[in-house]
């Protein structure tokens, strides 16, 4: 064969390849020149896994499944008292799903303001849904849980009650309240020598709920179209111990009164804001109030030597 003969041959081979490429392409539909590059070669190619080629249809059925599944799952958790339990656990779904903040709800906050004797209006201005977090130090001043909240008056409180509605066990044994009341008396009282402990539960149950509200008020300072959420969030524990850092899925920013201990709250901006927005760290002494949007802080507490910590919370709209 000569040379020419052999040039012939490959040029016939490459037309064949090529006009079967173009059958492909054909066969597949696609006609657009803009959508060649990347959608072409990936369906002409596939993003193999073994056997397995996703193609983009296969993309979008996923990311369609996922949705749905995301999307019954949030209304299941709306539908039942779940809502923050569930939700708290650092889902995948959460974080994929979690629509980018605003990082100028945080860009020039420097560190977590305590405030005092706060006009409601200068508050819902300021604070109240800026997500900017702040400290008020004179909300229970008249406060019988005060002086009454301890051990004890939520064991008594709880006495015979079987239904919890959420309850956090963080890094203790305990599988509910139940436990937790059953717990000895000296590591109740942080004795020496006996495990520490740190829990944390919402109380769903309208009598017990009537009966916190005898303890507390809804705190002054909070907008007077503000709604104060019924559900309680109790947060017991002791020093050493608190909860690890995570951000919420709830509906509306919250309020958190440090009844006794003190709590060292570490602050950490939306991932999407960490180079415009500080870390911050403040600590709530007992009578502080911190007003928070657990939605957009990722947060984490730490129970601070020597009392055993108690908070009541609640989220408002
Ligand atoms: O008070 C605590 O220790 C944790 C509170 C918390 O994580 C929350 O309210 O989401």
């Amino acid at each position: 064969m000569t040379n020419q003969d052999h040039t012939k041959k490959q040029i016939v081979s490459a037309r064949k390849e090529l006009r079967l490429i173009i059958n492909k392409i054909d066969n597949l539909g696609i006609t657009s020149r803009a959508f060649v590059s990347w959608h072409a070669n990936s369906q002409l190619r596939g993003n193999s896994f073994g056997k397995f080629t996703i193609n983009r249809k296969h993309f979008w059925g996923l990311a369609l499944c996922m949705w749905i599944i995301y999307y019954m799952m949030k209304n299941y958790i709306e539908s039942t008292n779940y809502k923050k339990c569930l939700i708290e656990t650092p889902g995948i779904f959460q974080k994929i799903f979690r629509p980018a903040e605003d990082c100028s709800m945080c860009a020039d906050v420097q560190q977590v303001e305590k405030i005092f004797n706060v006009d409601p209006n200068e508050f819902e201005e300021l604070y109240a849904y800026s997500g900017r977090p702040v400290v008020v130090t004179d909300a229970t001043k008249n406060w019988k849980a005060m002086t009454e909240f301890s051990y004890l008056f939520f064991k008594n409180l709880y006495l015979g009650q079987s239904a919890n509605c959420q309850f956090f066990p963080y890094k203790t044994e305990f599988k509910n309240l139940q436990d937790v009341f059953n717990m000895s008396d000296n590591r109740a009282l942080l004795k020496p020598g006996t495990d520490p402990w740190y829990v944390g539960w919402s109380n769903c149950d309208e009598q017990i709920g009537m009966t916190l509200r005898q303890y507390y008020h809804r705190p002054y300072f909070l907008p007077t179209t503000a709604e104060n959420e019924k559900t309680d969030w109790i947060f017991m524990g002791s020093p050493g111990y608190g909860a690890p850092m995570h951000v919420d899925d709830v509906d509306y920013p919250s309020w958190q009164a440090q009844i006794k201990g003190s709590k060292l709250w570490i602050l950490e901006p939306p991932r999407e804001c960490h180079y415009q927005c500080n870390k911050l760290q403040v600590i709530v002494e007992p009578g502080d109030i911190i007003i928070l949007d657990t939605n957009r802080w990722y947060h984490q507490t730490k129970i601070i030597p020597n009392d055993l910590s108690i908070t009541i919370g609640a989220e408002y709209d």
